[in-house]
Order: structure tokens, then sequence, then C-alpha cells
């Protein structure tokens, strides 16, 4: 056959170049006369244009992947929560100034259309935003990287207050159309559900299921200053063939409407709780569905090029985020089983090559368990195989230790104590080469309690991976005047080096970087001030310390200690008004779990001490608290660059990591936090001089559980402790309704306080009076900052996943 002819145009990026192609694009693409164009549309035409110029680079990515028969690594996450795309994508390309230049010549307002794209939200919070970056760095580092997911129709709820209480709405973000994903309508497989199993001559067949479509959407992931590219590649559920014609024909035509709808649900919303577990069906049915779908493709993708299943340990990892996507281990084995016709033993010694896993939270009511009933039900074969692997595993480890009935009692994948359930975490060490928890404090405390067990049976599985986020969205685009301030002291290249950031500790002294640095500052707090005044129109002093707490509303992180601070505060100056105090600006932010009671109640308690606060004269502007609605990736970029102060102050032993921690860090905050999660390492990389540590340690913490905590024991013996805790129970910020908090002040005082709040107050007090004193000499606070951000090299992603990639994956980068 002759070979075709096959030419097309090397896109140009000078700025000229560019305003002609997103007016082609706003023309011919997007339909538009340009006198008729909404902002949105040129947001639209503008990411065309610069898709276009990703196209070519992933191209080149995926062929030389091809050529080089590189080992990918498929990232199987539930949740990446990845915000925005524009401004990010520019950076990555090193077109933003030109695109900018474009778009002025044009009459468009580039900072007008970059805030109208809609955040893909994704993910809940920390491990979802964990993938997001793992994505960037992965691409950075031209590992062949495959994100699997979900595309939810409706991403993380949006938050309103309405009257001091979270109210949630849906998140429609693909309302606008989404430019940056490429529909794959030829790229869907058959993933079923129910039905039974029967034996028959050649193996087990799974019959009479009832099935669902899954569709791939693409969007390339773009490297920072690299041509490798990687693809995120998200499923949608569609309606299967069967479900369309059958009833449709049979003149059931409003049935047929409502089948199609009710399978096209697996993908329709993402669960908002991101720890307190709702063991709903359709949850478990997205978990298998992009499993399955996943699997289905990586497998041929691997056999375009191979013949057999030899090479594929060599050529594919998966790595499980979180026990989310544990099915795809007895999918993977259903697969290579039923469908390849591969043995047992074969199929498992793949299995536990190609799979690991990384825990994120040790706190028993996030341990994810599904009924044995149910799991019966949807996924009759999948069950099937999780008991076959339970007993192969079973009798493994009674060869090697004995038949010790109290060990399998506790091991054994099939919780047996009530209703019986399959343990996921389980599954997913049992069948994984690498298991790591994502701290160095995480992942010592994972092998002593809920993998103890394991970590004597398989010690050589367990290791650590530290996390960390990527510098290019947490510092170089949320912060661009303290970019700026920094490449002109040790150039540019920190972006894909974080490590040089180390560089500026011999600046710390620096008087002119001092004062760069304060002003970079000053104008990240300035940015966060015009924000909170336009869109709450509460005025903020940017001259105050800000000090800032924003994540997930939990009891475990203790946004209520933080209250309890301020509330003590407010006391001391209304006992003290003129006194030299340091003027504060306290700041939170966080969605709660839609049906988490007491963590909305916290939300409420806030916002009713804000307004008693913000609103009492006497208090003269030295404190004030604002709740911003609505946290989100893109909020999160314009308010950790105006902390002064970052607070990280979960109770010890609870919070896996943090990487709220390190974004807060790399900005130039201080942290006044306990010592969990990554705040042990940073305390390391910064130096113990130079952050806030109170509280009891995890040992402590453990310590004091044991030996029976008594919180109203702190309540009696600290008066201060006392008046916050009894203002909360006697209505003092809810005059209307006296009594609305009656339930936080039994939570604390009579209800055993689980996280021991009572236990570090008065450190945590304190702490916080050493940090105005600190905040009160400019130099010194500024030296501080600065070696914070100094130390912060270690906590890029970028090294997290070269650690992944080396020690876990064994997956090295594509030579472009
Ligand atoms: C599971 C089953 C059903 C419904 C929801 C879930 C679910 C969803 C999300 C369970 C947990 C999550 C999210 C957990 C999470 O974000 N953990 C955080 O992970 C970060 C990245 O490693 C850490 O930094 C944080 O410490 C940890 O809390």
């Amino acid at each position: 056959m002759k070979k075709a002819k096959f030419e097309f145009d090397h896109l140009s990026n000078d700025a000229g170049s560019l305003q002609r192609a997103i007016a082609n694009k706003l023309v011919y693409a997007i339909g538009k006369d340009p006198a008729a164009a909404q902002p949105e549309d040129w947001l639209n035409a503008t990411a065309l244009t610069v898709r276009d110029r990703l196209v070519e680079r992933w191209m080149e990515t995926t062929r030389a992947q091809y050529a080089q028969d590189v080992k990918r690594v498929y990232y199987l996450s539930m949740e990446f929560l990845i915000g925005r795309t524009f401004t990010n994508a520019l950076l990555a390309l090193g077109v933003y100034e030109e695109v900018k230049e474009a778009l002025a010549k044009l009459g468009v307002d580039f900072d007008q259309i970059a805030n109208l794209e809609p955040d893909a939200a994704l993910g809940n919070g920390g491990l979802g935003r964990l993938a997001a970056c793992f994505l960037d760095s992965m691409a950075t580092l031209g590992i062949a990287g495959f994100g699997y997911g979900i595309r939810y129709d409706y991403g993380m709820f949006r938050q309103t207050i309405v009257d001091g209480r979270q109210v949630e709405t849906p998140d429609y973000w693909l309302k606008g159309g989404n430019p940056w994903e490429f529909p794959r309508p030829e790229v869907t497989y058959r993933v079923r559900f129910g039905g039974h199993t029967e034996q028959g001559p050649d193996g087990v067949r799974w019959v009479d299921t009832q099935d669902v479509l899954a569709m791939a959407y693409d969007t390339i992931i773009p490297g920072y200053a690299t041509k490798a590219t990687n693809t995120l590649r998200l499923w949608s559920a569609k309606a299967s063939a069967e479900i369309n014609l059958s009833a449709f024909n049979t003149g059931r035509y409003m049935d047929a409407v409502e089948e199609k709808n009710h399978s096209e649900n697996v993908s329709r919303v993402l669960y908002p709780d991101d720890s307190t577990l709702s063991g709903r069906e359709l949850r478990l049915r997205q978990e298998y569905f992009f499993c399955s779908a996943s699997l289905q493709d990586l497998i041929r993708r691997y056999l375009s090029t191979h013949e057999n299943f030899d090479k594929l340990a060599d050529k594919v990892s998966i790595h499980l985020n979180d026990t989310h996507p544990v099915l795809a281990i007895p999918e993977l084995m259903r697969l290579l089983i039923d469908e390849h016709g591969l043995a047992w033993d074969r199929a498992w010694a793949l299995s536990q090559q190609i799979f690991s896993y990384t825990n994120h939270t040790l706190m028993a009511e996030a341990l994810e368990t599904w009924p044995v009933e149910m799991l019966a039900r949807v996924l009759p074969r999948h069950l099937q195989i999780i008991f076959e692997i339970n007993a192969h595993f079973l009798h493994a480890v009674a060869e090697r230790f004995g038949q010790d009935n109290m060990l399998m009692r506790r091991i054994s994948l099939i919780d047996e104590s009530g209703e019986r359930r399959v343990r996921m975490g389980y599954l997913a060490v049992v069948a994984s080469h690498k298991i790591n928890g994502v701290s160095a404090l995480h992942s010592d405390l994972m092998t002593q309690s809920i993998f103890a067990d394991f970590a004597r049976i398989f010690p050589e599985r367990f290791n650590n991976k530290t996390n960390g986020v990527t510098p290019r969205r947490w510092l170089s685009q949320a912060n661009p005047w303290l970019s700026a301030a920094i490449d002109k002291k040790i150039g540019t290249s920190w972006r894909r080096h974080l490590d040089e950031l180390s560089g500026l500790k011999k600046l710390a002294d620096n008087k002119p970087f001092q004062k760069s640095f304060r002003a970079a500052k000053l104008k990240n707090k300035e940015r966060l001030a015009d924000w909170i005044q336009t869109n709450l129109g509460i005025t903020v002093d940017p001259t105050t310390l800000f000090d800032i707490q924003v994540k997930r509303i939990h009891e475990y992180k203790r946004q209520l200690l933080n209250v309890l601070h301020v509330i003590a505060r407010y006391n001391r100056i209304l006992a003290n008004p003129d006194a030299n105090w340091q003027p504060r600006t306290v700041i939170f932010a966080g969605k709660a779990a839609s049906a988490y009671v007491m963590a909305k109640n916290v939300i409420k308690l806030i916002n009713d001490v804000a307004a008693t606060i913000n609103n009492d004269a006497r208090i003269k502007g030295l404190l004030k608290v604002v709740f911003i609605p609505n946290y989100s990736v893109s909020l999160a970029e314009i308010i950790i660059p105006a902390a002064d102060l970052s607070e990280q102050i979960s109770t010890a032993g609870t919070e896996a990591s943090g990487t709220g921690n390190m974004k807060f860090g790399l900005n130039g905050a201080l942290t006044i936090g306990t010592l969990d999660g990554a705040n042990v390492e940073m305390r390391e990389q910064v130096g113990a001089d130079n952050i806030f540590i109170f509280g009891n340690t995890a040992d402590q913490v453990e310590a004091l559980r044991n030996q029976g905590y008594h919180p109203r024991a702190y309540y009696e013996a600290n008066a201060e402790l006392r008046q916050v805790l009894d203002n909360i129970r006697d209505g003092v910020f809810s005059p209307e309704q006296p009594d609305r908090f009656q339930a936080i002040f039994d939570t604390l005082v009579n209800w055993g306080d689980n996280y021991q709040l009572l236990a570090d107050f008065a450190s945590y007090v304190t702490t916080q009076e050493a940090v105005d004193a600190l905040y009160q000499d400019g130099d010194e606070w500024t030296r501080k900052a600065i070696l914070n951000v100094a130390g912060m090299g270690a906590f890029s992603s970028d090294r997290t996943i070269g650690e992944y990639a080396d020690s876990i994956w064994r997956a090295a980068p594509v030579q472009l």
C-alpha cells in the first residue's frame, strides 16, 4: 500500500501567531462573531489554542513511549482534584506572557477570563489534590504515567454559607463545555454488574449481568518546561445498547429512559465524604466501574505491542491511591484467568509484581470494608476470587507460622466479627509488593497499628514516601511576586529542582532580600483582603497578622481548638483592652461532609464567633475572624500565599501527612503545629527554632488515652479554658439560642474529648503568645519565614515521584 502523505502545521508561539490562532478558534471552533463573543467564548477559544500547542508534544511523547517500550505507571484514583488548567498550561508551555499580550491586542482582559474557568473539583481534599500534584510531577520527570479515574458530572459540592451554616449546591462543572478534554467514543468498554457465575468446561463464566459502558475522556497533562506530556483518562458511564434498544423497542419508552439514566448514574457525582464512609452500593459500583474500564484499557494497550503476558510486570505498574481502587486486584485476576486463560498461580504472581498501594489514613472509621452480601450481589465473580486469594494467603501463613487461629481471624481478608465484610486494606496489602504511608511518622505508625501483623509477615513490603506538592502551581503560579523575588536571587530553575531553594538560606539576614520578601507577602495579603472585601463585604487590614487554617472540617484536624484560642484571645483583649496586642486576622475555610453533623456545628460556631467579635466595637480591630466559603483549589491559590501563620494543629497521630502545611511553608508562612504527619519532617528541614511546635506527641496522646483521659480535669484546672468553654455553652456567641452549642461543650468536657483538645489547649495558647512576640520583631519574623521557604525543597512532589519511580515502580523516564 502506498504510504499516505500526511503533513500538518507546526504551531508558532509568538504573540502575533497566538492572536491569529485565538481569533480563528473563536470563529471556526466556537462559531462566534468577535462582535458578539462573551468572555466565556474568549476563554474557550484561548484554551483550544493552547491545547493545540500541547497536542504535538503529546503525540511525540506517546510515540516515544511505544518506540522505547517504556514501563507505564497507571495511577488509579477515585479523585483528581485538578483545579483550573488554563494558567498552569500556559506556564508549562512557557507562553504566559505571549498569550497575555495576544489577548490584550484582541481587547480581552486576561485575568477576567482566567477567573471564569471553573475548577475541575473531582476530589475531596488532600488525597485528590495529591493525585493532581503527582500527575504534574510524573509528566515533568518524563515518567510514562497515566491517571485513571471517573469523569463525574458533578464534582465537589459548592458550599455557601446561609445564616452561618453550610448549604451545599451541586457543582455542574461541565455546563460551559470542557475545552481541555478529548472525548473518545471509540474507546468504550463494557463493565458488568450482578448476574451469577457458572462452572463451565473451560473455567468460570459470569453470566446474566447488567452492563454499563465506560467511555474515555482524555486530558493532556503537560510536563513543565519539557516536551513530555501524559494523559489523564477519565471514564464516563453510558447506557449499553441493550438498555437503549430493548425497552425502547417494546414501547416502554419512559421506562427505558429511566433505566438509561439509572445506569449512567454511576459516574454522576463525587461522594463528598473524606473519611466517614458511606457504605452505599452506588459507591461500590463507581469503584468497580472505573477499575474494570481502566484494567481492560491497559491490558489492551499492552497486548497491542506484546504477544503474551510474559513481560506484563516489566511493562506495567498499577498504583492504588488508597483502597478505593482495590477492586482492580480481583479484576486483573478475573481478566487474566477468565478472559485470557492464565492459571491462578501465574496470574497471582503477576498481580503481586504489578500492584502497589498507598495508605492515607489510620483512623478506624475511615478504613474501607464492604459487606460480603453486597459483593455477592453486585460482583459475584470478584467475591469468589477474593475468597480464593484469602484461602491461599491464610494457607501460606499457616505453613510459615503454624496454625494460630487468633492470628488467622485477625489477618483474614474477611472480618467475621459481625455481618461479614471484606477488608479492602488487607486485600491491598496481600496483593501488593510495596505498601507505603505518606510521612515518616504515619508510615511508622501504620506498621505498628493497622498493619502490624502484616508488617511481621511481609516486612520488606512496607515503606515510606513522604508527600510533596508541585512547586509549579503552589509557588510559581499562585505567588508570582515571591517567585520573582526568588528568581532575582537564585535564578528560575527551582521550579524543576526545588532543592535549590536552600540557596535562600544565606539570604535570610540580607536586608534588601528581606524587604522584597516582605513586599511580596504584603501584596498577597492585599490581594486576599481585596477578595474578602469584594466577595464578603468584610474589611480586613493587610498589616495585621494573617493566621490561616484551611482544610476539610474534621474533628481530628481541630478547627475547634483554633476557635478556643480565638475566644481566649477575645476575652483577654476585653479584660485588658489597652495592652500592646498584636492585631490578628484569623481566617478559616473548608467544607464539611454533608452528613457530618459535628463538623457543620463547628462551621456555625466559627461564623457565630466571627459575627460576635467583628461587631464588638471594644475590640477596635485588634481581632477579626473570617470564614471564607467554598474552599477550593483556585481559592487556595489566593489564600495560601497571604498567610503569615499556618495552622497545622491535628491531634498527633491522626493527620497522615498534610500537604497544606507544605504549601504554606513554600509561600513563606511560619507553621504553628503539632508533631503530626509531615510537620515532623518540616521541623527537621527548617530547624526547630523556625517552627512553632506545641502539644502532646503521638506517644503521649496514646499514653493518655490508655491511662484514661479525663478532659473535665483540664476544664476544672484551667480558669481561662473554663471561661472559654462556658462562653460557648452559655450562648455568648448565640444569644438568640443560648443552648445552640451545648453539644460542642459536651463533646469536649463530658463526652470524652476524643481528639484531646483540652489537653493541648494551654500549650497552644502559650505558643500563640510566642507567635505574637516574634511577629512584633518584623526582621526576625521575616528571617524565619525565609528559612522556611529555603527548607521546603524536600517537599516537592518531584522528589516524591522520583522515589516512587525508583523504588516502587522501577520506571525510567522516556527519552525525548
Ligand atoms: C471512601 C469510601 C466511601 C466514601 C468516601 C471515601 C473516602 C474518600 C476520600 C475516604 C477518604 C478520602 C480522602 C482521604 C484523604 O484525603 N486523606 C488525606 O490524604 C492526604 C494525602 O496523602 C494526606 O496528606 C492527609 O493527611 C490525609 O488526611
